[in-house]
């Protein structure tokens, strides 16, 4: 079970219904009526402990009429995220609780009773929005060859939600769904540049059970066509699989990847076919200890692309440079903090400056005004043109509740 107050209005009043009376208690089968709630609906009783009247829905609610203010506790046993407002008409702005698919038998006191309507999602955050979280990009002077996947230089990102949909989010705010379900069973997402060769930005994913690589092609529009296998298995043997761009200077795309078991850092390049080649060793050990790495471009305008990695022990974020088909020696490019990221995200140049950028969402270790736990933040920070970023800017705070960006 879950719950959330929008964060802005948290802060302005002070409100929280965090702590006693949302527990959730599985009667006991002899005594209890929770069981009488079916399956595919939404219960709520009149007393506490699921006992009292029984109501239930499968549809939204926008006026529990009858029931306003007076279910004293409930049910979620729908295959949906129920989401139980504080106010009429799926009002969120009083609060609001949301409740996972729950067994048999469970129940939530609520005694406050304070519940007047009820509506099911299939994530958390259309309890009070959209799907996808707002991202704004602006148009850059020049493509950069990825990051934008439909041609206006705008920087694009997939957004995956945790239903196991894709968003595409070009920059203006809005999203549109590209991947119906599914893309939960990839434990890896990566993207950056034309892989099939046809000029459009393409997308890499690791299938957690078999540990095989696809390739989805960019279509042109922000939707993905047919995938292709790229990597017959094994891929789960591997962490921070990595689109970086063309480092071997043949005009092509390459992957570059962390072997788990050595620590060793190995190029996969992208050939006229769009399959990978033969893997080249380019780092003799110790990658391990990077807990995050991000193909962002040609951060030093040296003209090869570059690699941003973080130091799991320190949080530093460091610059690695491309040079002919490997990396030169790192340079430092943050000098901690970087932990409270959950996700570095490449996607080219949304400053519009004509230079890459780097984006980050936080985890529940970001500190705001001497205070952790400020998960779902959109950070973003400009790519200066030698190699650094300037100071970061909270963009959004509206980056909670998905399940990965690239
Ligand atoms: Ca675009
Ligand atoms: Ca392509
Ligand atoms: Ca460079
Ligand atoms: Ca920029």
């Amino acid at each position: 079970m879950g719950n959330r107050f929008t964060r802005s209005l948290a802060t302005l009043t002070g409100l929280a219904l965090t702590g006693a009376g949302l527990l959730t208690v599985t009667a006991t089968p002899a005594a209890a009526s929770a069981y009488d709630c079916p399956a595919g609906y939404w219960c709520g009783w009149s007393g506490q402990s699921a006992t009292g009247q029984m109501y239930k829905t499968n549809k939204n609610v926008a006026d529990l009429g009858s029931w306003d203010n007076k279910i004293h506790s409930y049910v979620n046993r729908t295959k949906s995220i129920a989401c139980v407002y504080e106010n009429k008409n799926y009002n969120y702005a009083g609060g609001y609780w949301s409740a996972d698919p729950a067994d048999a038998g469970e129940y939530i006191s609520y005694p406050t009773a304070t519940a007047s309507s009820v509506k099911f999602v299939r994530t958390e955050r259309e309890c009070v929005g959209q799907a996808y979280p707002w991202w704004d990009s602006q148009t850059s002077p020049k493509a950069l060859g990825f990051g934008d996947m439909n041609g206006d230089r705008r920087a694009d990102m997939l957004v995956r939600d945790k239903a196991g949909r894709l968003w595409f989010t070009p920059g203006d705010g809005t999203g549109r769904l590209v991947g119906t379900g599914g893309w939960n069973s990839m434990n890896a997402l990566t993207r950056h540049g034309d892989f099939s060769r046809d000029g459009r930005e393409d997308l890499i994913a690791r299938e957690a059970s078999t540990g095989k690589l696809w390739l989805y092609p960019g279509t042109g529009t922000g939707s993905l066509g047919s995938r292709k296998l790229i990597g017959t298995g094994g891929w789960n043997g591997m962490s921070n699989i990595t689109a970086v761009g063309d480092l071997t200077g043949d005009g092509r795309s390459d992957l570059i990847a962390v072997e788990k078991s050595t620590g060793k850092l190995y190029l996969y390049p992208g050939t006229s076919t769009g399959t990978l080649g033969s893997r080249k060793l380019i780092g003799t050990g110790g990658w391990n200890s990077m807990n995050a790495l991000a193909g962002v471009g040609d951060m030093d305008g040296d003209g090869r692309p570059d690699v941003y990695a973080r130091e799991a022990s320190t949080g530093k974020l460091w610059l690695y440079p491309g040079r002919s088909a490997t990396l030169g020696g790192r340079v430092l490019a943050g000098t901690g903090g970087w932990n409270a990221m959950a996700q570095l995200i490449a996607v080219g140049d949304f400053s519009g400056d004509g230079r890459p950028d780097l984006a980050a969402v936080t985890n529940d270790k970001y500190v705001i005004d001497g205070y952790a736990g400020n998960l779902g933040w959109l950070v973003t920070y400009r790519g200066r043109g030698n190699g650094l970023l300037a100071a970061g800017e909270r963009t959004d705070g509206e980056w909670w509740g998905l399940n990965g960006a690239c």
